[in-house]
């Protein structure tokens, strides 16, 4: 049986915090593997890809420049229903509110700028697990 795969971000936040470690440690005591891993600063043009469905909102640019203002470390984590797993892991998107025990409940708070900045990115379905990997990991 095939396995599914994931695409999970420790965003800038998290690398330049020194999180990436406990974000990686969590991933792996649930279970899941570590297929591969990348560390890099992502260009505007992957972040415009990844995050097209955002485009109109007005968070975007603060999005993508937040994005883009250091290293991310990019997951390819697989498991059995690893996609829904992980966000489940992740917690809720706003840090003030994700339920403690999740990784953006325990380690993240609200830091009052235009985009939240909340550690980690994980894929929310099989069609954007399928786009985002082929796009972190081409
Ligand atoms: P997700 O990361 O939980 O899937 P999305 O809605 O896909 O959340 O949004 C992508 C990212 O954009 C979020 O992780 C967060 O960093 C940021 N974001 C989403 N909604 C808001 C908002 O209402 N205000 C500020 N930033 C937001
Ligand atoms: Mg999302």
């Amino acid at each position: 049986m095939a396995t599914e795969e994931t695409l999970v971000l420790v965003k800038p936040d998290g690398v330049a915090r020194g999180l990436t470690g406990q974000i990686l440690a969590r991933i792996e005591a649930k279970g899941y593997e570590i297929v591969d891993i990348r560390k890099l600063t992502p260009g505007r043009e992957v972040l415009a890809a990844h995050y097209a469905e955002h485009e109109s909102k007005p968070f975007y640019e603060p999005l993508v420049e937040f994005m883009s203002s250091g290293d991310v470390v990019a997951v390819r984590v697989a498991g059995h229903r690893v996609i829904e797993g992980f966000r489940s892991l992740a917690g809720a998107t706003e840090p003030t509110t994700a339920a403690p025990g999740t990784i953006r409940g325990d380690l993240g708070r609200d830091w009052g700028l235009k985009v939240q900045q909340n550690l980690v990115h994980g894929s929310d379905s099989h069609e954007s697990a399928a786009r985002e990997l082929a796009l972190w990991f081409s």
